[in-house]
C-alpha cells in the first residue's frame, strides 16, 4: 500500500487529523514496513514511521513513502509530538483492538492531542477488498500449501503420529518458500477430529480414522488456509456419509459466493445441505471468514453478517460436520469474490482419499 490508494487512508481517517497505527498487519498495510516493531502515523497530507534502531535500515527501504524516524529508548512520545505540533493535528484514532491498556494510558498522557478516538473496525474494512497484487501473493500461498500437502499426503498411514505429519508439511512450505505457517496447524485424527481446532499430538493415526488437516502459511506477508479431510483404511458408512454431505455443502456454499451476494446468505445456503442431512446440530461455526495479512479478517461468512460480498473480497469456504466421540470432517478453500462466481484459490481434490 502506498500514496496510490488515498480514498483508503480517507476512509481510515473517517475525519479524524491522523491515525496511529501500531499493529504488524496494519503497519505493514498502510506504509509497506514489514519489520512489526514501530508506530506509523498518518493523515491526508503526512506519512511518519517511528522506529528503533533494529528497524531503521528496513523501514527506509520498505517504506519509501514515509519519512522515518528513528527513536531512542523512552524518546518516543517526544518525537510523534514534534510531528503532531508541525502538521497540526490534535484528533488522532488509534487502533482499540490492538493496544494494550497500559499503552492506551501512556498514549493518553503524554501525547498532545485534544482526542484519541477508537478506529473500531475502519482498518479491517479498508483491507477487505484486495488489490491484484495481494491476490497473487494469496494464491503463491495457497499453492504452496497445495504442493506441500500433495508431498506430505504419502506418509498418511495407521501408525504415523499427528504431530509428525504437522511437522513434515510445515517442513514442505518452508522449503517452497513460505516464511511460515498462517497460524498452527491442525492435524486431527479419530475422534480428535470432532475438535474443530484440536493441536496435533502424539496420537497415532488407526485404520478406520478420519483425518482433518487444517494449515495455511505466509508469503509476503500474506496467508493461505486450507482443510482437507482424509480416510485412513476403510471408514464406516457414516462417516462416509459426513464426508459427502460436508462436500456437498462446501461445493453449495461456493455456488454461492459472488459479488453483490450476502455473506449470510452463503452461510445459510451450505448450512441447509447440512441441515437436511439432519447434521444441523453438528456444524457450530460459521461457513468462513476473509482472510489477507491476518489469517481472520473480515468479511465473515456467517448468519448474523451484514457484508454484502464485493469483488475481490478473499473469503474461506469451510463448513464441516463434528460428532462427539465418532469424529469430524471439515473441507475449506480459500476463494477470491468475483462478478459472476468465485475464484477458488487452492486446486488440491476434495474427492475422499483413502490412505492405506
Ligand atoms: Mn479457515
Amino acid at each position: 500500500m502506498n500514496m496510490n490508494h488515498p480514498e483508503k487512508i480517507e476512509k481510515l481517517l473517517n475525519g479524524t487529523d491522523g491515525a496511529l497505527i501500531t499493529s504488524p498487519h496494519n503497519l505493514r498495510y498502510f506504509s509497506g514496513f514489514a519489520g512489526g516493531e514501530g508506530i506509523a502515523l498518518i493523515g491526508s497530507d503526512f506519512r511518519y514511521l517511528f522506529v528503533d534502531s533494529r528497524y531503521t535500515e528496513e523501514a527506509r527501504s520498505e517504506a519509501p513513502n514515509f519519512e522515518v524516524i528513528e527513536f531512542k529508548a523512552g524518546g518516543l512520545c517526544a518525537e510523534i509530538n514534534n510531528r503532531l505540533k508541525s502538521c497540526g493535528a490534535l484528533r488522532l484514532c488509534f487502533e482499540d483492538n490492538e493496544m494494550t491498556v497500559s499503552e492506551y494510558q501512556r498514549y493518553s498522557e503524554k501525547l498532545t492531542v485534544s482526542e484519541l478516538c477508537p478506529i473500531g473496525d475502519r482498518a479491517d474494512k479498508v483491507r477487505m477488498v484486495k488489490t491484484d497484487e495481494e491476490i497473487e501473493r494469496m494464491r503463491r500461498a495457497e499453492k504452496i500449501g497445495d504442493i506441500a500437502l500433495g508431498k506430505t499426503l504419502p506418509m498418511l498411514s495407521a501408525g504415523i503420529r499427528e504431530c509428525d505429519i504437522a511437522a513434515e508439511l510445515e517442513y514442505r512450505m518452508r522449503r517452497l518458500g513460505a516464511e511460515g505457517t498462517s497460524f498452527d496447524t491442525i492435524v486431527v485424527s479419530g475422534a480428535k477430529s470432532a475438535m474443530p481446532h484440536g493441536r496435533p499430538d502424539e496420537k497415532m493415526l488407526e485404520h478406520g480414522d478420519l483425518v482433518t488437516i487444517d494449515f495455511g502459511c505466509v508469503y509476503k506477508g500474506y496467508c493461505s488456509d486450507m482443510t482437507r479431510t482424509f480416510a485412513i483404511g476403510d471408514i464406516s458408512d457414516e462417516k462416509k456419509k459426513i464426508y459427502d454431505t460436508v462436500l456437498s455443502a462446501q461445493l453449495t456454499g461456493l455456488s454461492a459466493i459472488r459479488a453483490g451476494e450476502k455473506a449470510s446468505d452463503c452461510d445459510r445456503a451450505a448450512r441447509e445441505v447440512i441441515e437436511s442431512a439432519d447434521f444441523g446440530k453438528y456444524f457450530g461455526h460459521s461457513l468462513g471468514h476473509g482472510v489477507g495479512l491476518k489469517i481472520h479478517e473480515l468479511p465473515n461468512l456467517s448468519p448474523r453478517s451484514e457484508v454484502i460480498l464485493e469483488e475481490n473480497m478473499i473469503v474461506t469456504c469451510e463448513p464441516g460436520i463434528y460428532i462427539g466421540g465418532l469424529g469430524g470432517v471439515r473441507i475449506e478453500d480459500m476463494v477470491a469474490v468475483k462478478e459472476n462466481g468465485c475464484d477458488i484459490l487452492s486446486s488440491f481434490t476434495k474427492e475422499l482419499i483413502i490412505c492405506r
